[in-house]
């Protein structure tokens, strides 16, 4: 059996070098179809499991703003890789956490690589990965890629996860009366309009129609009743929320990220030395 695993994460996260400590030598690059973008893959060493590991382009959001963000989440969606590693600069979480909350969104399971620990520990600072799963629902991994540190026990992680097939739980981001309006919107597209981007996932086909996302309502023929739906939608959130659309899930994506990583971090006098 071949496994493909997408690597994903913030410009200056450490993507590369990470890449290249898991891969080694075995590479081949290319570009993304139709566009001028560089696409890396290779093989990932030490492992029982044949694993080809996808380099994506660096992004901060799946937003369709650039190139690299429409190649990344139409390589997400449309190829379904086996595993996301999402590598997460912890010296910079709540930035880097921002894409998260949107990969999540995507029905693939996820590993979140907190790479940097050698500077977050020269901090003085510890971070919890427990208490990260427990939020966001996907388990996480502390490393330095510079340091080659943790590399091992990633690598054993990624050979097990991306065997695994079964959904993970979606943990509740938005308040509770938010996500009743976006189940909802999801329960009226799947009944008014079964045929409007059925092969993609559930949560990231409401965020997306609802934010009026460029890329993917070019994608549909789009009826006045559609339009409609999605417009009475908005209204209600921006009635809840006080504010339009695009900042209200902007804020609610950063108020679960806030709390999240304020449940898992401590600070500790000594260094612990794990990193360096
Ligand atoms: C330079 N710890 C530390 N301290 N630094 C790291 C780690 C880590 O775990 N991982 C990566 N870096 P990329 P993208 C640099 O290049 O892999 C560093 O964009 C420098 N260069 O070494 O390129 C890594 O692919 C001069 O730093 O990231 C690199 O995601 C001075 O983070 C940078 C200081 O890593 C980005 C750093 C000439």
């Amino acid at each position: 059996m071949k496994y493909t695993v997408a690597l994903v994460g913030n410009p200056n996260s450490g993507k590369t070098t990470l890449f290249n400590s898991l891969t080694g030598s075995n590479l081949y690059v290319g570009n993304w179809p139709g566009v001028t973008v560089e696409k890396k893959e290779g093989d990932v060493k030490n492992t029982t499991e044949n694993i080809t590991l996808v380099d994506l382009p660096g992004i901060y959001s799946l937003a369709p703003y650039s190139m690299d963000e429409i190649v990344s989440r139409n390589y997400l969606l449309d190829d379904s890789p086996d595993l996301i590693v999402n590598i997460i600069d912890a010296s910079n979480i709540e930035r880097n956490l921002y894409l998260s909350t949107q990969l999540m969104e995507l029905d693939c399971p996820i590993i979140g690589v907190l790479n940097m620990m050698d500077v977050v520990e020269k901090k003085g600072i510890s971070l919890d990965t427990e208490s990260l799963e427990k939020s966001f629902g996907f388990p996480f991994i502390k490393i330095s890629a510079q340091r080659e540190t943790g590399i091992d026990e990633l690598i054993q992680m990624i050979t097990k996860n991306v065997k695994k097939k079964e959904k993970r739980q979606m943990p509740r981001i938005f308040p509770l009366e938010i996500t009743t309006v976006l189940q909802e919107f999801d329960a009226l597209i799947q009944k008014q309009h079964p045929d409007v981007l059925s092969n993609y996932p559930m949560a990231f086909r409401s965020v997306k129609l609802i934010e009026k996302d460029e890329e993917v309502l070019g994608k549909i023929s789009k009826s006045t009743d559609l339009l409609e739906d999605i417009n009475r939608t908005r209204k209600k959130i921006e009635t809840i929320s006080g504010h339009d659309v695009d900042s209200a899930i902007a804020d609610y994506r950063y108020r679960f990220i806030t709390k999240s990583v304020k449940n898992a971090t401590k600070i500790v006098r000594e260094n612990t030395d794990h990193f360096q």
